[in-house]
């Protein structure tokens, strides 16, 4: 573990209720199975504000994966590119969606490959220093959950 790692746990312990998690509801978490021999995949989420003011996330962290990041899928020149995104600011009651193809938690090197119906813990950091932990269950393919 590393010692940002438990710096983040000390900040998630010291705010006993934590702000973060009232206010910003994480669901339909899931994460990729990893596929044969690679040893990175990309989390997928919904996640909204329900709180009054502008909620910014700053980073993310995954004990599984040596290097977490949030990452964009664009489709530049008929060919499908990622690139990296320093934060994502979610408005007041505003939900955004982590979808293949589009905004998603880029998990890179991997401790461990990642099998269907296994379930990891991914964390965004927020700037007020709040962090919310929750869990992603890995599957195959996003689970047909509700349409909406
Ligand atoms: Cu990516």
């Amino acid at each position: 573990m590393t010692v940002r790692a438990l710096f983040v746990i000390a900040l998630t312990l010291v705010s006993s209720t934590s702000r973060a998690s009232n206010d910003l509801i994480v669901s339909d978490a899931w994460v990729r199975a990893t596929p044969p021999g690679k040893m990175m995949t990309a989390g997928y989420a919904s996640i909204e504000n329900l709180s009054k003011d502008v909620i910014t996330i700053t980073s993310v962290s995954a004990e599984v994966a040596g290097h977490t990041s949030l990452h964009e899928t664009r489709i530049e020149r008929d060919r499908s590119t990622m690139r990296p995104v320093a934060q994502l600011s979610i408005k007041a009651g505003e939900r955004v969606s982590l979808t293949p193809g589009g905004l998603h938690i880029m998990l890179m090197k991997l401790s461990e490959p990642l099998t269907d119906g296994q379930s990891i813990d991914i964390c965004l950091e927020l700037e007020n220093n709040d962090s919310l932990c929750s869990a992603f269950s890995v599957a195959r393919h996003r689970k047909a959950a509700h349409n909406h």
